[in-house]
């Protein structure tokens, strides 16, 4: 037995360092990495049976080909040898007949690592095919931030300890954010006060010392009622915002109206608890508002991120310890050169840009438009967790499409493949990691072989480039060989570390980098940019959100037990977390003759999905909540909740607006 480490490729804020026990072929045990300089060993209780995941019965380990009808789900085995004969003989017959534009590739969040997750586009890049605009998780954030802040670094999770309360805004942290929270309960204990603004509060309202339900897609109407109050009652600091803002008095000016009976009509939340929010978070010395992306999922959620960013400047908390923003960009970085990865000076052409949020119109054939002929999934499963769900798989459907997808597992899209390619697990490759929540950078070595004839997404590529007679001397490469070249040639946040960190990411292992001058302000203008005049409007005010004409607003949560379509394959979390159910407040299901437990149909003009009615006042009246991405198998009527959603786009971000649409429901 020998341990080495590695490290947790998920979509979560950390990335989180492994220890690996191994026989040589197999992972043993897994455990958290006591050196990692973020989570000091601290892992979630998904990834403490890796194991059982990475040598899953379910796991796909040759390639395979359709033997049935698109959808069906049946395959054969077929050689490495067809399988890459295949998919080039049909990238060549829609390059000739069509184009570069009519081949999409696709991918999203499956594995967070660099080279694996975009290793694809450089071979894309040379083929001059479509490129995807990759927006479908918290774009809005990031748009609307950066309108305000621009690259200046928010709180790293770590600087938390020296805040002194807490405002959890649209987070489900439990389930998402497992470092922060454990230091949100030793917040608590030693008597500072942790607020949740939630549309859901079911699992966080038990660590919470208030919750405050609020209409989905108002957080906008509840911030500038809040800075309402802290201007009216002398609470805001106007010397800050006069000195370090552009805008500051003007903004000022458009306050008076956003009384907070104004806000209550629009976010259900008391006008009376609106003040006293606004007077606790102004009398605290440095507040922290703990932002997540559900509430920014929205057709006004770029406005509302650009809200929650000016309201978390108001009293001046930025320029002290623990004070200001946590949960969007922490400033560090550029780590890598992610340039030498995807490779954008191999396209010779202008790319036909698609957005990963209109995948179902993408693949519609419409009269002037390049159809899509070759579709290329990997490290993702739209079926699952894109819009209009019915809309994809009508796509799929059509006979005169050629459907590849990379897969660990048999999930809803790759079961509409016509050749599945098996991918590898995270300990079967080379890379490097760079997390999103906090100032931190890692590279992990494979640690045991690829089972079967798995191979990583990077060798996938390399082959497919060598099959198409790409002869770029990239494609030679090994995963090895790009790693070194990446760290060989560090970008500002890997350059001058010292020789301890250099050496860590050199044999593996995660290092930490400085946290950010939260007041060295990285904008355009060198101010906390609260007017902007490159956007519109160039003033922030209050935008309606964009969910539609059915009486019930459909958001979606995430679960403690799956990571969107990970996990799914782990019998045990996937029974824990249960059947698909929906969250109604007790006096919206009274109103429709609905108890807890009941099956119901939540339905709007895409088509019905069916549920199991979880009955409870944590959700917002108005409200519906979905938790989780599931498999189509777990489902009465075979849909899932993303049947419900449309493919609308954020107002910033080009991003996806996932908790902006509305339903109605009845029971089944
Ligand atoms: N266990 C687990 N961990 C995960 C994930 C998972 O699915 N499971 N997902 C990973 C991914 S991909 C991401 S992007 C991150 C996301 O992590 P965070 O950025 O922390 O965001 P979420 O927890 O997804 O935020 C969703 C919350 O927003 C709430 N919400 C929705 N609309 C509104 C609104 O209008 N106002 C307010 N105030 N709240 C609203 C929802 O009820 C939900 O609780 O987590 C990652 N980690
Ligand atoms: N209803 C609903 N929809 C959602 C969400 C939600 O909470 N609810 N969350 C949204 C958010 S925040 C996000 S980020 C997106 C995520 O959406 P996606 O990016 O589609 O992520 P997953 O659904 O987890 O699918 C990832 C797939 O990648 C595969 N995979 C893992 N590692 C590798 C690898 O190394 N190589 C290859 N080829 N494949 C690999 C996994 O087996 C898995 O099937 O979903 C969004 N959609
Ligand atoms: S799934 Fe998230 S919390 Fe769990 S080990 Fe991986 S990165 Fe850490
Ligand atoms: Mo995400």
């Amino acid at each position: 037995m020998a341990t080495y480490k590695t490290i947790c490729p998920y979509d979560c804020p950390t990335t989180c360092g492994l220890l690996a026990e191994t026989s040589g072929h197999t992972i043993t045990k897994v455990k958290g990495d006591p050196d990692d300089p973020v989570t000091h060993g601290l892992i979630c209780h998904k990834m403490q049976r890796y194991e059982e995941s990475i040598h899953s019965p379910e796991r796909i380990l040759t390639p395979l080909k359709r033997a049935g009808d698109k959808g069906a789900g049946a395959f054969t085995p077929i050689s490495w040898d067809e399988a890459v004969d295949t998919i080039v003989t049909r990238w060549n017959r829609a390059l000739d007949e069509y184009g570069p534009d009519s081949i999409l590739p696709f991918y999203y969040s499956g594995v967070m690592s660099l080279i694996h997750r975009n290793c694809g586009d450089a071979l894309f890049n040379r083929m001059g095919a479509c490129s995807l605009i990759k927006t479908l998780c918290a774009s809005a954030k990031g748009a609307g931030y950066k309108a305000v802040m621009g690259k200046t670094g928010c709180l790293d999770p770590r600087e938390l300890a020296d805040s002194d309360f807490y405002i959890v805004w649209g987070s489900n942290m439990k389930a998402t954010r497992l470092h922060s929270m454990a230091d949100i309960v030793k917040a608590r204990k030693r008597g500072k006060p942790v607020v949740l603004i939630e549309a859901c509060a079911a699992d966080m309202a038990s660590y919470s010392d208030q919750v405050i339900l609020v209409t989905p897609g108002t957080d906008g109407a509840l911030a500038l009622a809040m800075m309402h109050v802290l201007l009216e009652e002398g609470l805001a600091d106007t010397d800050f915002l006069r000195r370090e803002t552009v805008g500051f008095d003007d903004f000022a000016k458009t306050l008076d109206a956003y009384t907070p009976d104004w806000a209550e009509g629009i976010t259900g939340v008391p006008a009376q608890t609106i003040i006293e929010l606004s007077r606790q978070y102004a009398a605290a010395k440095a507040p922290a508002i703990i932002l997540g992306s559900g509430n920014t999922r929205y057709a006004n959620g770029g406005m509302i991120a650009r809200l929650l960013t000016i309201l978390s400047t108001f009293t001046g908390a930025w320029g002290r310890p623990g004070g200001g923003l946590c949960g969007c960009s922490t400033g560090d970085g550029p780590y890598v050169d992610m340039d030498r990865i995807t490779r954008p000076d191999l396209r010779t052409n202008t790319a036909r840009k698609v957005n990963i949020n209109t995948l179902a119109s993408a693949l519609k054939d419409a009269e002037g438009v390049t159809p899509i002929r070759c579709l290329h999934v990997y490290a993702s499963n739209p079926v699952g967790s894109v819009a209009d769900q019915q809309g994809i798989r009508q796509g799929l459907l059509n006979p005169d499409l050629f459907t590849v997808v990379h897969e660990r597992f048999m999930t809803d899209t790759a079961r509409y493949a016509d050749i599945i390619l098996p991918a590898t697990f995270s300990v079967e490759q080379t890379d490097c990691y760079n997390s999103y929540g906090y100032c931190s950078f890692g590279s992990a070595h494979k640690v045991i072989p690829a089972p079967g004839e798995c191979k990583s997404n990077w060798n996938i590529f390399c082959l497919l480039a060598k099959a198409m007679g790409y002869d770029d001397a990239h494609f030679d490469r090994t995963e090895e060989h790009l790693l070194e070249e990446l760290l060989s040639n560090p970008m500002s946040g890997l350059q001058g570390i010292p020789k301890n960190q250099r050496e860590t990411l050199k044999n593996g292992g995660v290092i930490t980098t400085p946290f950010a001058d939260h007041t060295d302000w990285k904008t355009p203008t060198g101010k906390i940019e609260i007017v902007n005049t490159a956007l519109t409007p160039t003033m922030p005010c209050y935008q309606e959100n964009g969910g539609g004409h059915y009486p019930l607003r459909l958001i979606a949560v995430p679960s403690t037990e799956t990571l969107n379509s990970i996990f799914l394959e782990r019998d045990t979390l996937v029974e824990r977390r249960g059947e698909m159910t929906l969250a109604i407040h007790t006096e919206d299901a009274a109103q429709r003759d609905i108890a807890d437990g009941d099956s119901i149909l939540a339905f709007n003009d895409l088509g019905e999905v069916s549920f199991t009615a979880r009955v409870t006042p944590l959700v917002a009246r108005g409200a519906v909540a979905a938790v989780g991405v599931f498999d189509s198998r777990q489902s009465a009527n075979g849909n899932l909740v993303n049947t419900l959603h449309r493919e609308q786009l954020s107002d910033l971000g080009e991003a996806t607006t996932l908790n902006d649409h509305t339903v109605d429901i009845r029971k089944a």
